[in-house]
C-alpha cells in the first residue's frame, strides 16, 4: 500500500472526521506521539498528522482530550488517548502483527513497554532539571534502568538487532523515541548513559536507522530539541 502522510497545522479550527481516516493529534517533540506514528508507519496505515501548540491548546483539542495531552487518535468519530492504548488498538486492527503471538512473551514485552515509559518520565529531569542534585539522582536511576535493560537484552543470547531479536516489535516503537533524545544530547553533552552497554548501543543504532523511526519526526527535530533544551537551560545545558 502506498503511504500518504499529510502534515497540517491547526490552531483553533474544528476538525472533521471522515469515515475510517485516521488523524493523529501531535506535538513536534512529543515522544509519545512518535510511538503511535512509528506503529502507523510500520503497518503502512495512512494517517493525517495534526500538529498543535501545547503551550496554547486549541479549544477543540481541550474538548476531545480528557487529559489535555497528545497523542490523540481520531477515527470514525472515536477518540483514543494514551500512546500505549493507541498502539495496542493499531496492533489489533492492522497487520502485520508486531506483538509476538505467545501470551507470556507478549505480556513480558508489555511489561518492558511500561519500563520504557518510566524511563521517559525520568528523562524529563535530565532535559529540563535545574537542580544538580536532582539531575544526578535521575541520571543514576536512568543508568541503573539501562543496565537492567542490557541484562534483559543479553538474556536471549542473541545480539538483537531489535528488542526481541530479528523482528521489529511494539517494544521497539516504544523505546525508539527515548533513544532518539540521546542522539541530540550526546551532541552537546559528555554524558554517555549507555557506555559499556553493547546490546543497548547496538539496539539504538538499529532503531535510529529504521525508516519508520526516521519518518516519525519532522526533519529538523534535532534543532527543535536543541532550542527546547536551550530555552529550559537546565543542568544539562549549563554543563555542556
Ligand atoms: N501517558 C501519556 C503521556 C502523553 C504526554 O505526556 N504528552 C505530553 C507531550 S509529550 C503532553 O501532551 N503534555 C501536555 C500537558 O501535559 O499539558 C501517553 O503515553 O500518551
Amino acid at each position: 500500500m502506498q503511504l500518504h502522510i499529510y502534515e497540517r497545522k491547526m490552531m483553533n479550527s474544528k476538525i472533521d472526521v471522515s469515515a475510517n481516516a485516521i488523524k493523529l493529534i501531535s506535538f513536534d517533540l512529543c515522544p509519545y506521539v512518535q510511538r503511535a506514528a512509528i506503529v502507523l508507519l510500520e503497518k503502512n496505515v495512512p494517517f493525517e498528522r495534526i500538529t498543535i501548540d501545547l503551550a496554547n491548546k486549541p479549544e477543540w483539542f481541550k474538548k476531545i482530550s480528557p487529559l489535555g495531552k497528545v497523542p490523540v487518535l481520531q477515527q470514525a468519530g472515536n477518540v483514543l488517548f494514551e500512546s500505549t492504548v493507541i498502539v495496542e488498538y493499531l496492533e489489533e486492527v492492522y497487520g502485520p502483527a508486531l506483538h509476538p503471538a505467545d501470551p507470556m512473551t507478549k505480556a513480558r514485552q508489555r511489561a518492558w513497554m511500561e519500563f520504557g515509559s518510566s524511563m521517559l518520565a525520568d528523562l524529563w529531569v535530565i532535559e529540563t532539571g535545574q537542580d544538580p542534585e536532582a539531575f544526578e539522582i535521575k541520571r543514576k536511576l536512568l543508568r541503573s534502568k539501562a543496565e537492567q535493560l542490557e541484562i534483559e537484552l543479553s538474556a536471549s543470547g542473541q545480539f538483537g538487532p531489535y528488542f526481541a531479536g530479528p523482528h521489529f516489535s511494539i517494544v521497539d516503537a516504544v523505546y525508539a523515541p527515548f533513544f532518539r533524545y540521546f542522539n541530540t544530547i550526546e551532541m552537546i553533552s559528555s554524558m554517555r548513559l549507555f557506555e559499556g552497554l553493547p546490546h543497548i548501543e547496538a539496539w539504538r543504532t538499529h532503531l535510529s536507522q529504521r525508516p519508520s523511526v526516521q519518518q516519525a519526526v519532522v526533519a529538523d527535530y534535532s534543532d527543535r530539541l536543541l532550542a527546547f533544551l536551550r530555552k529550559h537551560n537546565g543542568v544539562l545545558m549549563r554543563n555542556s
